[in-house]
């Protein structure tokens, strides 16, 4: 068992902070309240490398591990969560999902692109009547011929108006119900009938781009399909198990970002005539962020670990994102207490990460979904037997 960083580890985080010093620090506060996807700067990440960390060296990737990526992600959302969350999803939830299930042709023609970021990606899964059950979509493929035509309306798609690649679920077979029957497709941007749609305003993440996709009649070549057909709800469980250890990774970021500030401010605010760091009240705070936040680290980069030895992570990765998510949750809750009225004003970054942590834990799958995730695993009797199980 080995829980230190390896040198290039460690010299990553320390590319992405030197970076987000440079290119983030002085503007997230602004871009946050400006709506602002600073798409320049998430080009840069490509330039840097940080856009196709595991993705495979011969289609200009880094050929890094899981892990590496989540300590990308860590380190990015502790300076700006809405850029980690455009991330989250132009890599994990996008890229890596064609590595995994992409024809040679699509991964050459795509992942390129996709890792230097000249091109932007998306994942489309949710629709406005369904989030959780996610098995319950109506986005129609009709086939055509050679071709799909495409119609429905897809919700919350991150990276939707700069976006030039949507990886997007819809029914192909017309007849089936639930989880059977749906389909992938790679759509590309300028497609006639894919339209970007109303934009959705958001409590916090207001650095990523959220908006509407509606399809109507949008005609694409049965060469968009990826992975195979009537397979499609399985590629998007698959690549939610990935997904989600990155957005406990994102959690842990914000969380600690307001767990520095609790400390930074704590040590400096006196009151009745010392720091109030001396107050017990406080110290118990501190002492409860740290020890939870820690604890959703170490699930996580497990759950990464898992997921590089090619070994089962769905239970370990609705583990980690549980607890990351509720940890960074309170940690930013308390901070900001820890703040007083400070903390509900817009001097101080607190009240930027307590608004951004809050969807940590409602998407990727809710709370409440990982607990269906972690228990089915647990009562199966086949899982049950498993020593990580207890
Ligand atoms: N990996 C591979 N296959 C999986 C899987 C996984 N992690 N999870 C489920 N499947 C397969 C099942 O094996 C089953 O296949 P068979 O019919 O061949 O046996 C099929 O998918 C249906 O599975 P299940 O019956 O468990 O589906 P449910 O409709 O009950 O859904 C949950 C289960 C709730 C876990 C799922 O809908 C979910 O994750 N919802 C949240 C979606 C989400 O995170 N959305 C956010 C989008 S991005 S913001």
């Amino acid at each position: 068992m080995d829980f230190e960083l390896t040198p290039d580890q460690q010299e990553l985080v320390d590319m992405v902070r030197d970076f987000c010093s440079r290119e983030i620090d002085p503007h997230a506060s602004q871009w946050d309240q400006a709506e602002h996807f600073p798409l320049d700067v998430f080009r840069k990440m490509g330039e840097l490398g940080l856009l196709g960390i595991p993705l495979p060296e011969q289609y200009g990737g880094g050929g890094g591990s899981f892990v590496d990526y989540i300590l990308a992600i860590e380190e990015l959302a502790r300076h700006d969560a809405g850029l980690a969350t455009a991330y989250s999803v132009h890599l994990s939830a996008h890229a890596s999902t064609i590595a995994a299930w992409g024809t040679p042709e699509q991964k050459s023609r795509y992942l390129p692109k996709l890792a230097s970021g000249q091109w932007l990606g998306c994942f489309a899964l949710t629709e406005p009547h369904c989030g959780s059950d996610a098995a319950a979509l109506r986005t129609r493929a009709d086939r055509d011929g050679e071709a799909y035509v495409l119609n429905g309306t897809k919700q919350w798609i991150t990276n939707a108006k700069s976006g030039d690649l949507f990886l997007l679920f819809a029914r192909t077979d017309p007849e089936s119900k639930g989880a059977r029957g749906i389909t992938a497709f790679l759509i590309e941007k300028g497609t006639p009938g894919l339209i970007v749609d109303r934009k959705t305003h958001k409590l916090g993440m207001r650095t990523s781009e959220t908006y509407d996709l509606v399809l109507k009649d949008c005609r694409v070549p049965a060469s968009a399909v990826i992975g195979a057909v009537g397979e499609g709800f399985k590629v998007a469980m698959r690549t939610l198990d990935s997904g989600r250890i990155g957005i406990a990774a994102q959690a842990l970021g914000i969380g600690q970002a307001a767990l520095d500030e609790a400390r930074k401010f704590a040590l400096e605010r006196e009151a009745f005539g010392q720091p109030i760091a001396r107050f017990q009240a406080i110290q118990w705070k501190i002492a409860d962020m740290a020890t939870q936040l820690a604890a959703g680290r170490i699930l996580t980069y497990r759950a990464a670990w898992l997921k590089d030895q090619g070994l089962p992570h769905t239970k370990e990765g609705a583990m980690a994102k549980l607890q990351a998510s509720r940890a960074a949750r309170e940690a930013a809750q308390e901070s900001l207490q820890i703040h007083g009225g400070y903390g509900f004003s817009q001097e101080f970054p607190i009240e930027r990460h307590y608004r951004d942590v809050k969807v940590t834990e409602i998407y990727e799958g809710t709370s409440e979904v990982q607990k269906i995730v972690i228990s089915r695993a647990v009562l199966s009797a086949r899982r049950a037997l498993e020593p990580a199980a207890r």
